[in-house]
């Protein structure tokens, strides 16, 4: 059969590729990638990529004619093919499972004032009141799970709770937001290690500039 093909956007700035590329790395599981450049503005006829997904977003992975849409499923994908990709103790893996739910489903307000731009590096002036609490309450929960957890990752080893929360790693350094200093320790583990470190290099070299994620 051949490879399974992840369907992605700009590395630059999409932050929902990120996660199931990271997955699929840190498996060691062997894929095709195929990159889509996103649309250069918001057209009001709906996401841009019917032809690819039935939700017409990347991420997707594609299987044997099979569309598997959404990071969350890639990732579960991935995860039945390497278990390890989640914790092996029951109710750590629980809790890593409720940690990736409530970044996939939460933090709207931050997600939208700061957008992933792995490039930039600017202020936190963007920052709405409620992405600053978003910000803060990310922050107490990496605390609480990584003090749980002893480290170095959110539930010990690296795992799909930390694919989830790597954008957001992402979007600290662009606009310079505060945190704690076990935060900011998180932070740099998440985006130095090997497989992050091949994604960022790649996205520096792509060269498209979208406005709309540019402006402050
Ligand atoms: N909930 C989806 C979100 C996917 C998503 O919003 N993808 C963006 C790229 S980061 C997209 O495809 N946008 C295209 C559009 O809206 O036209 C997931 O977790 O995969």
């Amino acid at each position: 059969m051949s490879l399974p093909v992840l369907h992605i956007a700009d590395r630059n700035y999409s932050s929902w590729s990120l996660r199931p590329w990271l997955a699929l790395r840190h498996g060691g599981i062997a894929f095709a990638e195929t990159m889509h450049p996103l649309p250069e503005a918001v057209s009001g006829e709906g996401p841009a990529f019917r032809s690819i997904s039935p939700t017409g977003r990347v991420p997707a992975l594609e299987i044997g004619g099979v569309v598997i849409a959404d990071s969350l499923s890639i990732c579960e994908w991935a995860a039945e093919q390497r278990p390890a990709l989640w914790p092996e103790a029951s109710l750590d893996r629980a809790l890593a499972r409720s940690a990736a739910a409530i970044m996939h489903s939460g933090f709207s307000a931050f997600r939208s004032a700061a957008p992933v731009n792995i490039r930039r590096r600017t202020d936190a002036s963007r920052l709405t009141p409620a992405a600053r609490a978003d910000a803060a309450e990310m922050d107490g929960l990496w605390r609480s799970w990584l003090q749980r957890s002893g480290g170095p990752y959110l539930f010990g080893n690296w795992s799909i709770a930390d694919a989830m929360y790597a954008p957001a790693a992402t979007r600290f350094v662009t606009y310079a937001i505060d945190c704690s200093e076990d935060a900011s320790a998180y932070i740099m583990r998440l985006t130095e290690e090997p497989h992050m470190q091949e994604w960022i290099s790649l996205a520096l070299k792509e060269g498209r500039s979208l406005e709309r994620y540019e402006t402050a």
